[in-house]
Formats: structure tokens, sequence, C-alpha cells
């Protein structure tokens, strides 16, 4: 049979691996579509949760082309990460401006006016949420950083490592924004269940998630959301390190 140019060949359409739950969810990047926001230049949005999800953040992969971005006197009470998957941009918070290539990143606290103005064509992954204070505790400033520069710090077992872009038990930070990295065949040293919910995104690898009672299959480009209380574990596959970017809700009491 000859298919003729522009049209779509026979095949299954009606099967990926997407999985939205009330608890959790995970997302390949095929199939979520493009927002468009006021305010942004050349700027497509992929959103990968919010709390139209049940999420208590928002992220999303930000595709940008050359010249695109934002600028944003913001007084909404939202902060802000991004993370450069591919490109150069130019994020700035409040008097503090950096240029990030892959791999470089940038936290934008609650009340800093926010820009961000690609050099090339970016793709950013952007986590924000309202920023909760805690009583005695001084605001968080700007940060900036590299993956490459950031420590790798090995816990529980060999072959898993753990990079804190945000630092860690900071109690003036209501999150963290961690690199996990696994050599092929390790795992968790048990199933995890906790209050933290986490955004995760399959910087590079592959693996096999169990969220609940079900395994996925996962790889680089996913999104995986997970609520609290979902019992995870990860066991990465494949021939080389696997790595991925986790958000995580931390250092703040429940609200009752
Ligand atoms: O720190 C964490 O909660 C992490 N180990 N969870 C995860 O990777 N799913
Ligand atoms: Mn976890």
């Amino acid at each position: 049979m000859s298919i003729k140019p522009g049209t779509i060949p026979p095949g299954i359409y009606g099967h990926n691996r997407t999985m939205v739950t009330p608890h959790y969810a995970v997302m390949p990047p095929e199939g979520i579509l493009e927002s468009r926001l006021p305010g942004f230049r050349g700027t497509k949005v992929h959103f990968h949760t919010s709390p139209q999800m049940g999420a208590r953040f928002a992220q999303a992969l930000l595709v940008i082309e050359a010249g695109g971005g934002t600028n944003h006197p913001r007084e909404d009470g939202l902060e802000h990460f991004f993370f450069v998957v591919d490109g150069e941009v130019s994020i700035s918070a409040g008097e503090q401006e950096k240029l990030l290539s892959a791999g470089g990143y940038a936290f934008v606290p609650a009340g800093a006016p926010l820009g961000i103005a690609a050099k090339d064509a970016t793709r950013l992954i952007w986590i924000k949420r309202r920023y909760e204070t805690a009583e005695g505790m001084a605001l968080p400033q700007a940060l900036f950083g590299h993956r490459q520069d950031t420590p790798r710090v090995t816990k529980h077992t060999d072959g898993r490592a753990w990079q804190y872009l945000l630092g860690e038990a900071r109690m003036e930070m209501d999150m963290e924004v961690n690199i996990l990295s696994f050599a092929p065949g390790t795992h968790f040293p048990f199933v995890e269940t906790h209050i933290m919910e986490h955004g995760l995104y399959m910087l590079e690898g592959q693996g096999l998630y169990l969220l609940g009672r079900e395994w996925h299959e996962c790889w680089t480009g996913d999104f995986i959301w997970m609520g609290p209380y979902v019992p995870q574990q990860f066991y990465a596959t494949g021939w080389g390190e696997t790595a991925y970017l986790l958000y995580k809700d931390v250092n703040r009491d429940v609200s009752l």
C-alpha cells in the first residue's frame, strides 16, 4: 500500500503511555498541546501539571524562540524555578541577571520581578508555586547555578547520587529541586511513601517507575506528577546513567 505524502499511515492511535489518575500522572511529551500566555513573546507553554490535575504547584516545558521571553514586574506571591534543557537564555530576578546554557538553573523568589530573554531557541523547565512563609524566617534570595557545579552526594546505596540545586534543609525555602542520578540496575532501598509531592522531568536515560501499585516505563523527556503519599520506587534500566530533575515541597508543617 502506498501512503500519500502528508497523510497519516494506518497504525495504533488509541494507545500511548499517558496515565492520569487522581494521585499521580505519567505525561510523555507527545500529545501535550501548547498554551500561549499573555505577556510571553515567541513562547509555547506545555503544561505538565497544575492544580487542575490535583497538584499544589505548576510545572511546564517552555519552548522559546530566539528573541522570545517575558518581563513580569510581579506582586503575585509566586516563586519560580527554571532549568535549561537546551539553548541559551538570560534570566533575571530583580537586579540580578545571568546568561544560562543547558544545565543552568535559576530560582526567582516571590516578589522579585522576573525576566526571560532567549538568545537562541531554548527549552526551559518552569516550576512555580505560591511561596509559603514561615514565622521568623527571612525570605529566600535569588539563586543561579549550573548542574556541573553542584556537588554529587551519594546516599543509602552505591550507584545513586543527589544534587541539591537549591540546597538541602534550608528552612527559608519551601521547596527543593534536586537531580537524582542512577547507574543502570540501581533503585531505591525501599518503596517511598511520603507527604511531599513531586514533579519529575526525565533528563536522560530510562527506567521503570512504580506509582501506587503499577509499574510505568519512562524515558528522556517524560514528566511524572506524584501526589502526596503515592508509593514510589524507581528502577533504572538501559545502558547509561539515568537522571531526573525532581521538585519536592519541604520544610513546612501541615495546615489544619
Ligand atoms: O527525595 C525523594 O523524595 C526521592 N527519593 N523521591 C523520588 O525520587 N521519587
Ligand atoms: Mn520521593
